[in-house]
């Protein structure tokens, strides 16, 4: 039988680079085990000092085509990285799970090259949470840039997008009603703008759309200004690909955008704000339906809001009052 490790000695090994250790590591993540608390606590000291680069889009847009692009570029530079692809059993990508294998195997003999797929299934932590902690996890075994891929599609992964320093969202052509329902939500996410597919029919006029938007929107002084970088990132010959190199130049210069400005600090605060909510929530959520339990209330309170005789909001205020010490 397998040794079972005990977390000290996965933490051990994963700083040395075991990339076993990181794969278990991140299972236990995944599965919500009682040792995540300890194991990241162990890790955290060594973390905070790579680069975390959010990728998101819609569903087929080529967020992974990009990756692996991107990835090649960062290893030229002799840089590690690490990718976490978030939510690829997720309907909407119909099944890109294998996709994404087959996109991003050309690195699975690099030794400077992690990739890990974090299925959403039912974390009671939420997604956002274990991504955090899983991120930490690629950090400490020594990879220098650690690339998300999320999809596009609602809040939570817009929340993912927060944890990024460096946010890069990848649009189509075609995409004319999406772009004009984000409007807003466009200059809030990203920092770059990839317009993939920039092969195909309405390239042109979707870059003057996202443009005007551009620049009809007001920045601060000194703020960084998204880009906007067409691109084709598949091509039957290496010399129809195009944007590449921009684009890798555009991630550069907004990370050093971030040092100079300092606007790093605000990047780094609504990180760990976020996830201090995120951890509140949850760790508050157990906590009261633990106690409840132990005194019989928590099913009393549920068959009193499904008889009508309460109501959700009147019970969560109830039991606050009644179980939290109110603060001063
Ligand atoms: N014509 C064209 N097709 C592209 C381009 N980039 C990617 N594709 C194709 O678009 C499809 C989706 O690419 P992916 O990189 O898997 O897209 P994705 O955003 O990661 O997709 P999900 O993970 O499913 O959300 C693939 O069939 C690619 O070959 C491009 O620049 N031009
Ligand atoms: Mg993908």
């Amino acid at each position: 039988m397998k040794k079972k490790l005990s977390p000290d000695e996965m933490v051990k090994k994963l700083l040395a680079g075991d990339r076993r250790a990181a794969a278990r590591l991140i299972t236990l993540v995944e599965d919500e085990m009682d040792e995540q608390h300890e194991v990241m606590r162990q890790i955290y000291p060594h973390t905070g000092k790579a680069m975390i680069l959010g990728i998101t889009g819609a569903g087929g847009a080529g967020k992974s085509t990009l990756t692996d692009h991107i990835i090649h570029k960062f290893r030229e530079q002799g840089k590690k990285v690490g990718v976490v692809v978030v939510d690829p059993s997720s309907p909407f990508s119909g099944g890109a799970f294998l996709g994404d294998r087959i996109r991003l195997q050309s690195h699975s003999q690099d030794d400077g090259v992690y990739i890990r797929s974090l299925a959403s299934r039912g974390y009671l932590g939420g997604l956002s949470r274990a991504t955090h902690d899983v991120i930490r996890i690629i950090e400490a075994m020594g990879m220098q840039i650690v690339i998300v891929e999320t999809l596009g599609a609602g809040q939570d992964e817009i929340d993912i997008i927060h944890i990024a320093h460096t946010c890069l969202l990848v649009l189509t052509p075609g995409m004319g009603d999406d772009i004009q329902a984000m409007k807003a939500g466009i200059m809030e996410i990203a920092d770059i703008i990839a317009l993939n597919k920039a092969d195909l029919d309405g390239a042109n006029s979707c870059i003057r759309h996202l443009q005007g938007v551009l620049s009809v929107a007001s920045f601060m002084e000194g703020e960084w200004i998204p880009k906007v970088i067409p691109t084709v990132s598949v091509a039957g010959k290496p010399e129809d690909l195009r944007g590449i190199d921009e684009l890798a130049d555009a991630i550069t210069e907004h990370q050093a955008f971030l040092r100079k400005s300092r606007a790093i600090d605000k990047v780094k605060y609504d990180r760990v704000e976020l996830e201090l909510g995120l951890i509140f929530k949850d760790e508050l959520e157990k906590l009261i339906f633990k106690g409840l339990k132990g005194t019989g209330k928590k099913k009393e309170y549920i068959e009193s809001i499904i008889n009508r005789k309460n109501d959700p909001y009147s019970v969560v205020e109830e039991v606050l009052n009644t179980y939290l010490v109110q603060g001063e």
